[in-house]
């Protein structure tokens, strides 16, 4: 079991190597990586970079726009040309879709109602599928008394209305959390119209509660609800899910479980989730999700054995993992590039580390397990990588949540 001591000395120094890197302040959601303790011993399953060199740069997507901690970026799909970036405090941003946009407006704030800081915030934010029609956006956030994630529902006036008012909010469910810590909180919509949410394990270190493998609970999945059906109140269970019909205390909610802290979720256009899951103290780990999938924790760490024995569990190993020996801490969760700028990353999986600041590309095959997979480096020091978004035209940015920019990827 990690030593809490250590885990703050880590903590404080990779803190201050943030600080160092950073000229707008240190991030707080650095507590992403809790529990990070150095390695005891030296992994033996450090995978290098088929290329180690750097073939990529990051640029200001918006040099003229500034954001606070942001989490998140995407679209409405709603053909308006408008991009919308979350804030983890607990406001929405909506601009234009242009790199000379000057000012972005408030679209939604609900800050007296988030608790944020560390690792909690208003943390997913995803339109529905006929929002054109319907007005509603979703999202997932942290609030305190009691300490809960809250997935709730918001009604925008019209398609095209520049504000959300915060009172038409719904909430469809939350359930508690009892550490601070490991959050997950996106949210999107898969191809078949359901949405997906992430949650962490509860948080604290080691996964004391042991929610990761218990199906019991909400907490360390991928749950999966139907937000156009009301046989839960104010969502539905699709009747295909794991544990739909089964009862016996499982959550009908669950689509896979055995995570540790989903830190960021994409469907690539094969239909295939994927999510960067944050490792506890060496390995840091990219899924793909499939439906009743156990991902292992807290019984391995990656591919490595962590607590208790994982013999008899039917585990699915990460595509692919990394270990913490680079100086690589968190990873962060990205997705299949499928824009038209950066011809040379099409098709592949695009991560990052929070930490590290290292962007790099998984090349697989295309089945629904991805195959073997192969890694290289795009860019070395990016910023603190805190989330990957899209906009309409599928082009790819990345969120760098100490400088509050929004970042794209250009040909060195
Ligand atoms: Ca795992």
């Amino acid at each position: 079991m990690p030593n809490p001591n250590r885990a703050m000395l880590y903590k404080t120094i990779i803190t201050l190597l943030l600080s160092l890197a950073a000229t707008a302040g240190v991030s707080s959601l650095i507590a992403m990586a809790c529990g990070g303790t150095p390695a005891d011993t030296p992994s033996s399953s450090t995978e290098a970079p088929v290329k180690a060199v750097e073939t990529v740069k990051v640029v200001n997507a918006f040099p003229k726009l500034s954001f606070s901690q942001p989490v998140e970026f995407t679209h409405a799909g709603d053909g308006s040309n408008r991009v919308f970036v979350l804030e983890q405090e607990g406001r929405i941003r909506v601009f234009e879709n242009n790199a000379q946009t000057a000012s972005a407006g408030t679209y939604l704030d609900i800050k007296k109602r988030v608790a944020s800081g560390g690792e909690m915030g208003l943390l997913g934010l995803a339109f529905h599928p006929k929002f054109e029609q319907n007005g509603y956006l979703f999202v997932n956030y942290t609030k305190n008394n009691p300490s809960e994630t809250v997935i709730s529902r918001f009604k925008a006036a019209s398609a095209n209305a520049n504000t959300v008012d915060p009172t038409t909010e719904t909430i469809l469910f939350k359930f508690q959390q009892p550490y601070s810590n490991h959050n997950g909180g996106k949210i999107l919509f898969g191809p078949d119209g359901y949405l997906y949410i992430a949650t962490g394990d509860g948080g604290s270190a080691g996964d004391p509660q042991n929610n990761g493998q218990n199906t019991g609970s909400y907490l360390g999945k991928v749950l999966r609800v139907d937000v156009d059906a009301t046989d839960k109140g104010n969502y539905g269970i699709p009747k295909d899910n794991p544990f739909a019909n089964v009862g016996d205390g499982k959550l009908a909610e669950i689509y896979a479980y055995g995570l540790r802290n989903p830190w960021r979720m994409s469907f690539d256009d094969r239909g295939r989730l994927w999510t960067g899951d944050v490792g506890q103290n060496k390995l840091e780990e990219i899924d793909i999700i499939r439906k009743g999938g156990n991902y292992g924790w807290r019984l391995k760490e990656g591919r490595a054995s962590y607590e208790g024995s994982a013999q008899g569990a039917s585990v699915i190993d990460p595509i692919w993992q990394y270990s913490h020996d680079n100086g690589d801490v968190s990873v962060t969760g990205g997705a299949v590039y499928r824009g038209s700028s950066n011809a040379s990353l099409k098709g592949k999986y695009i991560y990052a580390d929070y930490a590290s600041g290292r962007v790099w590309a998984l090349t697989t095959d295309a089945s629904p397990t991805g195959g073997k997979a192969s890694n290289e480096l795009l860019v070395n020091r990016a910023g603190t990588i805190s989330a990957f978004g899209e906009d309409a035209r599928n082009e790819l940015y990345l969120c760098d949540h100490a400088e509050g920019k929004i970042l794209r990827l250009t040909s060195k």
